[in-house]
């Protein structure tokens, strides 16, 4: 399951960043200039920096893509509860939370085929371009997401904290599952022990996909088994300091009471699991 910290190709990748409405082409700061090298290196030209028009809060769309064309759904504002009364401890007591701003976050998985336009490598042990990226660490995905931030779009990508993480795979739902599990989820039933191509099991009502299997995800925060005793209740962020980070979701070997909306995870951030992998949250910069 684990892989070594094998050498990693730190050849600088190609970000030629592009703003789409998911419905229709908007070419504002569009730059597809693929053979414009990345990185400060002597010799090397500048990142092309963004053009883009910033978004308008008031008026965002309910679809975009961002860097390596990471589809993005808008995910709005509300309150939900979270935990599960009578799951595992670390998931009580339940509490209601809210989620005060509108935000952004992956309609898949990342997939290998992003991954390896940003970083130049790929990490995964089930390989294939639409496969959700696996084995990659918690501080693998800070790397990859501090290259989508330097493309300078109207984003800033982040992993979702574990509050928008389960409000946004509840999308309103106060059950185990967001749906039927077998509908929604690669899991151990169904997935054949390995992931699956991202998008192929039927959404939840947000419009995101493999929320509940395929590849765990990290999220932000750090993570301790009593958060939920004493955190706040609006846009929590998690732990100021720990031992591991929060995964969240079930994954292709993962059997379906670890698959439910409220499971938590820990890992530490430096371990790659070829059962875990990533999901971008963006907020408007
Ligand atoms: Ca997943």
């Amino acid at each position: 399951m684990l892989k070594g910290l094998a050498a990693r190709n730190r050849q600088p990748a190609l970000v030629g960043w592009c703003i789409l409405l998911a419905c229709g082409l908007v070419s504002s700061g569009c730059d597809r200039d693929a053979a414009n090298p990345v990185g400060g290196a002597a010799g090397v030209a500048p990142r092309p920096k963004s053009v883009a028009q910033p978004l308008d809060p008031a008026n965002l769309p309910k679809a975009m893509a961002g860097v390596a064309g990471i589809e993005l759904i808008l995910i709005p504002a509300g309150e939900f509860t979270m935990g599960e009364a009578g799951g595992e401890p670390d998931e009580q007591p339940t509490r209601r939370v809210v989620i005060s701003q509108p935000f952004y976050l992956g309609k898949y998985e990342v997939t290998q085929a992003q991954w390896k336009q940003i970083m130049g490598n790929n990490p995964s042990k089930f390989v294939g371009d639409d496969l959700p990226v696996d084995s990659v660490s918690w501080k693998d995905a800070q790397a990859f997401i501090q290259r989508l931030n330097d493309a300078g779009d109207p984003f800033f990508y982040r992993l979702p904290t574990e509050a928008e993480w389960e409000y946004a795979c509840r999308a309103g739902t106060t059950g185990k599952y967001a749906g039927d599990l077998n509908a929604s989820a690669w899991y151990f039933d169904n997935a054949g022990g390995k992931t699956q191509p991202v998008g192929k099991k039927a959404p939840n009502a947000f419009g995101l996909h493999d929320m509940h299997g395929n590849a765990r995800e990290w999220c932000q925060d750090w993570y301790d088994d009593l958060y939920y005793k004493k955190s706040v209740s609006d846009d929590p962020t998690g732990p100021t300091n720990g031992m591991w980070r929060v995964v969240r979701g079930g994954s292709y070997f993962a059997n379906a009471a670890a698959c439910r909306s409220a499971v938590r995870y820990k890992l530490d951030p430096e371990l790659r699991l070829d059962s875990v992998g990533i999901r971008i949250a963006a907020s408007v910069r």
